[in-house]
C-alpha cells in the first residue's frame, strides 16, 4: 500500500510544477505589487497570491481586487486571436491580414478626407511606455489632432486646478507616510476606503495620533465612519462649501498671512469676494447646517499640520476645476503646504492615471506634459521624435467631444486602446449611436466589452501579468511592473500592437524599438526639461522601488515633496482662483425630481469588463441597485429590493431598489460597474466643464419609477391573497 502511495506522490511530483511571478495589481492608484504562485498539480492549477511586503506604499498590503486580479487574466473569455466583424459574426484572422487592413482603411480615409478623420482614444491602465507610444502614434504615425482619453473622465479637473494654481499637476504633493501627522485631514467626495482600501492604514494612522477627520459626502460610505465630522452636502454644491469655509477660516482670523503674502498672489481680491457671502445661504443651498461649515474650518484652521484629499465627489462636475480651485483657495491661505504633514491631494484614480495623464495621451498635450500649442514644446518634442515640428498637429478635442466628432461624421474611423466608451461615457446611448455611425471601429482589449462588440475589428492585448512596464502611482512614484507570465501566442503588447502598427503605415523608422525599456528611455529624454520630467529615473532605478518625478538628473534623489520652497509657475508664486460665475447645472423640475449621482462599489472596477470576469468578485456583486432613502421610497411607491426604472431626459436604466438611511433624502445613488440596460451612463449628463470638459458624473435629474410589469405583478399577488 505504502508503494503504492509512494508510487503515486512521485508521479505527482514529477508532474506538479511552481512558478513564482512578481507583479502589481492592474487596478486602482496604488499600485500594489504582489507575487503570484502558481501551481500545476497533474493537470490542474491553482493560484496564490501574497502581497509583497517591501512595498513602500502598500506596505504589504493588498485588498480583494487584488487578491482575485488573476482571475480576469485567466478568464477563458480573453480574446486570443484578432477577430474580424463579417455579416455580424466573428472571424479569426491573421495578425498580418488585420494590420494590413487597418492601414488600408486608415491610408484610403485619410486620403479622402484628410488625416484628422482618424481618431485615437486611450486609457489610464495603459503603462507609462503605451501612453506615450499612443500619444506619439496619433501624432506621428498618423498625424491626427483627434487623441484623446478616459483620463478626462477622471482626472481632468483636479489636474487642470493644480495646474492653474501650483503651475503642475502631481496628484499628491506628499509622500502617503506624511499623513499620520496630519491633524486635520478634509475628505471631499472620496470614498478611499472602497477605492483604494490599501491606503487606509496612513489615515488610521493619523486618528491614533490624534487627527481630526472631516468628511464631505451626500453618502455614508465605509470611509465617512472613519471621521469625527461628515458633512452631508448636496450633490454638485461643494464649490459654494469650499468658500464658506474660507469665509470662515478669513472672518476668524485662520489664515497665514506671511505664507500667503510671500508665496501667493490674488488674496485681496479673494477676500474681498468672500466678505459679500452669507453663511446661511451657503448652508440652506448646501442642504447642511452652518455650524457644521464653521465646526470643519475651525478644526482645520486651528490644527497645526492638515491635509485636504478630494476626488471624483467633488471634481465630476460641470464646475469641478473651479471646485477644487477653491479647495485649493483653503490650503493656500492657511499656508498649509509645502510642509511636512501639510499638503494637498487629488486621489488619483486608474492604475495609471498619473502617468497616462504625463505623457502626451490627452488632446492638447505633448510627453512631460508639455503643451502641443506651444512653440518651444514643440519644436522639443519634434526634435526628439526627428520629426518636422510644422508636421506635429495641434491640439485635438476633449474624449466626450470626440464622440461628438464622431457623431458629426468628421472623424470617421476611431482606433480605441485601453476603454470602454459606450459604458464609461456620460449619456451613452448617444455614444452607441455614434460609434455606429463610425466607417471602422478598431478596439485593442482583452475582453469582448460592450465597446468592442461594436467593432469591426478586435486586437487582442495582454494583461498585467504578462505586460512589462511603467506606472505611476497616486503619491507621483514611477513603479516597475513585472510581467512575467507568458502570454497567450498570438497575443500582443499593446506597445507591440502600435510598432506594427506604424510599420505598415511606413513610419517602421520613427517606431523601431526592441522593448519597453528603450521606449521608456525615449520617454525621459522627450519629458526632459518638461514639467513632468523623468530624465532621472531609469529602468535600473525604477526597479529599486520606485522613484517620484520630478527628477531631471541621473543621481538625482526625486522630489517626494513639493513645493517646499517655491511653487512651479512661472514666478514660484501659487495662484489663488478668484471666483467666476459658477455654470448653472440641470434645471431640477416636476419631471425630474431627484438628485442622481454615481460611483463605486469596493468589489468592481469601472465598467466592470475585469472584475465581472473574476469569479469571486462578481459572485459578491452580480448586479446594479439604487441606494434609496426610505422616506424617499415611500414618496415614489417603491418598495425595497425592487426593480426599479431611473429616468431622465436622455434615457433610463432598470436596477434593484436598496434602502438605506445612509444617504440623503433627495439624493439617489448607482454605481457604474454594469453595462446594456443596466448602464446608469445612459441616464448621466453630458454637460461639461467649460475648462477641463469634464462631464457631471454626479449630479443628473432623473425620477424614479417602480417597474410597471413588476408593480402590475406585486398587485396581482395581493388580489389573488385577498380573493
Ligand atoms: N473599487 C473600486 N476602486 C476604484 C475604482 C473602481 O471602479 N472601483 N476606480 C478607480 C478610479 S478610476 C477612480 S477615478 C477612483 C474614484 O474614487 P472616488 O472618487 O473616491 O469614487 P466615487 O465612488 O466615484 O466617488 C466618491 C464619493 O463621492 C461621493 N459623491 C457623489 N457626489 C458628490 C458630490 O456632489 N459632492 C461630494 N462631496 N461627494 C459626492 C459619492 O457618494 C462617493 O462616496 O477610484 C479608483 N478605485
Ligand atoms: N457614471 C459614471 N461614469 C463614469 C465615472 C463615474 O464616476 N460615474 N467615472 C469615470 C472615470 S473616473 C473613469 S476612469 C472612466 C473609466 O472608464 P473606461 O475607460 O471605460 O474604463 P475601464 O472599464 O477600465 O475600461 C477599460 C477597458 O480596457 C481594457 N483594458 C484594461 N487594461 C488594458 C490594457 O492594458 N490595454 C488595453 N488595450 N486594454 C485594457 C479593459 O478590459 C476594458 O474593456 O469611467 C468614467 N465614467
Ligand atoms: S485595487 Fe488598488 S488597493 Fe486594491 S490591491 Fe489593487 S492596487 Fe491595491
Ligand atoms: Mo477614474
Amino acid at each position: 500500500m505504502s508503494d503504492l502511495i509512494q508510487y503515486f506522490r512521485e508521479k505527482q511530483m514529477k508532474q506538479s510544477s511552481e512558478q513564482v511571478m512578481k507583479g502589481r495589481c492592474p487596478y486602482c492608484s496604488m499600485q500594489c505589487s504582489m507575487e503570484l504562485i502558481e501551481e500545476h498539480i497533474i493537470e490542474r492549477k491553482r493560484f496564490k497570491v501574497k502581497p509583497n511586503k517591501q512595498d513602500p506604499t502598500s506596505e504589504g498590503r493588498l485588498c480583494i481586487k487584488g487578491l482575485q486580479a488573476h482571475q480576469h487574466a485567466i478568464n477563458t473569455e480573453r480574446v486570443k486571436y484578432p477577430l474580424l466583424k463579417i455579416d455580424g459574426e466573428w472571424v479569426r484572422i491573421s495578425w498580418e491580414l488585420a494590420l494590413e487592413m487597418i492601414a488600408e482603411k486608415f491610408s484610403s480615409l485619410q486620403q479622402e478626407y484628410g488625416h484628422h478623420s482618424i481618431g485615437v482614444y486611450g486609457g489610464g491602465s495603459l503603462t507609462n511606455e503605451e501612453a506615450y507610444l499612443l500619444g506619439k502614434f496619433a501624432r506621428v504615425g498618423l498625424q491626427t489632432k483627434y487623441i484623446d482619453y478616459n483620463g478626462r473622465f477622471c482626472m481632468s479637473a483636479a489636474a487642470s486646478a493644480a495646474n492653474a494654481t501650483f503651475g503642475i499637476d502631481r496628484g499628491m504633493t506628499n509622500g502617503l507616510t506624511e499623513i499620520q501627522d496630519a491633524k486635520c485631514i478634509i475628505l471631499a467626495g472620496t470614498n478611499i476606503a472602497e477605492c483604494q482600501p490599501t491606503i487606509m492604514p496612513y489615515f488610521r494612522k493619523a486618528k491614533k495620533n490624534g487627527a481630526f477627520i472631516i468628511a464631505i459626502d451626500p453618502r455614508e460610505t465605509a470611509t465617512t465612519k472613519m471621521t469625527d465630522l461628515h458633512i452631508k452636502v448636496k450633490p454638485g454644491t461643494d464649490a459654494n462649501l469650499a468658500m464658506g469655509l474660507l469665509k470662515v477660516l478669513v472672518d476668524e482670523r485662520y489664515c497665514d498671512e506671511t505664507f500667503i503674502a510671500e508665496r501667493t498672489k490674488n488674496f485681496d481680491e479673494v477676500k474681498q469676494q468672500i466678505s459679500s457671502i452669507s453663511l446661511t445661504e451657503i448652508a440652506n443651498h448646501c442642504g447642511i447646517s452652518k455650524e457644521e461649515i464653521m465646526e470643519a474650518a475651525r478644526q482645520y484652521g486651528k490644527a497645526e499640520t492638515g491635509m485636504i484629499f478630494t476626488a471624483r465627489g467633488v471634481e465630476q462636475h460641470t464646475n469641478g476645476y473651479e471646485t477644487v480651485r477653491h479647495f485649493l483657495n483653503i490650503v493656500l491661505a492657511t499656508g498649509k503646504i509645502g510642509r511636512h504633514a501639510c499638503g494637498y491631494g487629488a486621489i488619483t484614480g486608474q492604475g495609471n492615471g498619473q502617468g497616462g495623464r504625463e505623457h502626451g495621451q490627452k488632446a492638447d498635450q505633448l510627453p512631460g506634459y508639455r503643451s502641443i500649442e506651444n512653440d518651444e514644446d514643440r519644436k522639443y518634442v519634434a526634435s526628439v521624435w526627428e520629426v518636422d515640428e510644422a508636421d506635429l498637429p495641434r491640439k485635438g478635442v476633449s474624449a466626450y467631444e470626440l464622440i461628438e466628432k464622431i457623431d458629426e461624421e468628421e472623424v470617421k474611423a476611431l482606433f480605441l486602446m485601453g476603454s470602454n466608451p459606450v459604458v464609461s461615457s456620460p449619456n451613452a446611448i448617444f455614444v452607441e449611436k455614434a460609434l455606429e455611425k463610425l466607417n471602422f471601429l478598431v478596439v485593442v482589449d482583452m475582453f469582448v466589452s460592450e465597446t468592442a462588440r461594436m467593432a469591426d475589428l478586435i486586437l487582442p492585448t495582454t494583461s498585467y501579468l504578462e505586460d512589462e512596464g511603467t506606472m505611476t502611482n497616486l503619491e507621483g512614484r514611477v513603479v516597475y511592473r513585472h510581467a512575467e507570465r507568458k502570454a497567450p501566442k498570438e497575443v500582443k503588447h499593446d506597445w507591440e500592437i502600435l510598432c506594427e502598427l506604424a510599420k505598415v503605415l511606413g513610419k517602421e523608422e520613427k517606431f523601431n524599438y526592441q522593448n519597453v525599456e528603450e521606449i521608456f528611455n525615449e520617454l525621459r529624454k522627450a519629458s526632459k526639461g518638461g514639467i513632468a520630467d523623468y530624465y532621472g529615473i531609469t529602468y535600473e532605478r525604477v526597479k529599486d522601488g520606485g522613484v517620484f518625478w520630478p527628477c531631471p538628473k541621473e543621481g538625482h534623489p526625486g522630489t517626494t515633496r513639493l513645493f517646499e520652497k517655491s511653487f512651479h509657475t512661472k514666478d514660484g508664486l501659487a495662484e489663488f482662483n478668484v471666483n467666476k460665475k459658477l455654470k448653472e447645472k440641470e434645471k431640477i423640475t416636476e419631471e425630474f425630481p431627484l438628485i442622481l449621482t454615481t460611483g463605486r462599489l469596493m468589489e468592481h472596477y469601472l465598467t466592470g469588463v475585469q472584475t465581472r470576469r473574476s469569479q469571486e468578485l462578481f459572485e459578491r456583486s452580480k448586479q446594479p441597485y439604487v441606494e434609496i432613502h426610505p422616506e424617499t421610497a415611500k414618496d415614489y411607491g417603491i418598495e425595497d429590493d425592487m426593480l426599479v426604472r431611473i429616468e431622465s431626459k436622455r434615457g433610463s436604466v432598470l436596477v434593484k431598489s436598496k434602502f438605506t438611511d445612509r444617504i440623503r433624502r433627495d439624493t439617489l445613488f448607482v454605481p457604474f460597474h454594469w453595462g446594456d440596460f443596466q448602464c446608469i451612463n445612459r441616464v448621466t449628463n453630458p454637460a461639461l466643464d467649460p475648462v477641463c470638459r469634464m462631464p457631471e458624473f454626479k449630479v443628473s435629474y432623473v425620477n424614479i419609477n417602480p417597474n410597471q410589469l413588476i408593480k402590475a405583478k406585486i398587485e396581482a399577488d395581493k388580489q389573488s391573497v385577498v380573493i
